[in-house]
């Protein structure tokens, strides 16, 4: 029995993707951000930040998901997601698999400060400018590494699951129109049958209420 533990369109979504690559079924058990769901006993005991993903599997309990996305790809290592060690994309594989956080917890930084700070509190626009124009940096770099080759690496890899999914975030507060190659590269990985299966089972997202979110400056 696989089971995952899940918020529509959040960084679970990386797990709910890599199952569908490998074509493992999982029960998917679905939570909103806000209502307290995930601060439940039983959700802390799986995921002590109280945070999303988890997955049971393999008669353990497992949160980040960039471990849970290494785990995959190593233990069903027949599917050829991962970089193993002595392969010679190892090092560039695990730089991809890590600085998508360091992309995601931008994105994260501009959820908290455009999203879900509620008044009396207000955003630093200081900060939300550094955060955006960060975020942009990282859009730049993947640009730069994807205007000659389809995937990170190449061929696809787990790398692209953990990277390719903030590509559905990061648009909400950064115009991508000077980013080609990575809107060329989303069509790409938006086409793949395990990605389209896994949106089917994902859910509607129910934090963003706008395509793009301004810096307002007030
Ligand atoms: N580094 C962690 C971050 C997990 C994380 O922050 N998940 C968010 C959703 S994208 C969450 O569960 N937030 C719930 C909350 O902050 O209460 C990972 O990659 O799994």
């Amino acid at each position: 029995m696989i089971r995952l533990h899940h918020v529509p369109a959040s960084r679970s979504f990386r797990v709910l993707w890599m199952l569908e690559e490998l074509g493992l079924e999982a029960e998917i058990v679905t939570y909103a951000i806000g209502d307290g769901s995930l601060r439940a006993p039983e959700v802390l005991a799986l995921t002590p930040a109280g945070r999303v993903p988890a997955l049971e599997i393999d008669g353990q309990a497992l949160f980040e998901s960039g471990a849970i996305v290494e785990y995959l790809a190593e233990t069903r290592a027949e599917a050829g997601l991962g970089r193993p060690v002595g392969h010679p994309d190892r090092g560039r594989y695990l730089q991809c698999l890590h600085f998508a956080e360091t992309q995601a917890s931008l994105i994260e930084n501009l959820n908290l400060s455009h999203i879900f700070l509620r008044p009396p509190a207000r955003p630093s626009i200081p900060v939300l400018k550094i955060t955006t124009a960060r975020l942009k940096a990282t859009l730049g770099a993947l640009e730069r590494l994807l205007e000659w080759r389809d995937h990170l690496l190449g061929d696809f890899s787990a790398a692209d699951v953990m990277l390719g999914f903030n590509l559905w975030a990061a648009p909400r507060y950064v115009r991508m129109a000077p980013f080609p190659a990575l809107a060329a590269y989303r069509d790409r990985l938006a086409a793949r049958p395990a990605f389209v299966a896994a949106r089917a089972k994902d859910g509607e997202q129910d934090f963003y209420d706008r395509e793009f979110y301004e810096i307002l400056d007030v």
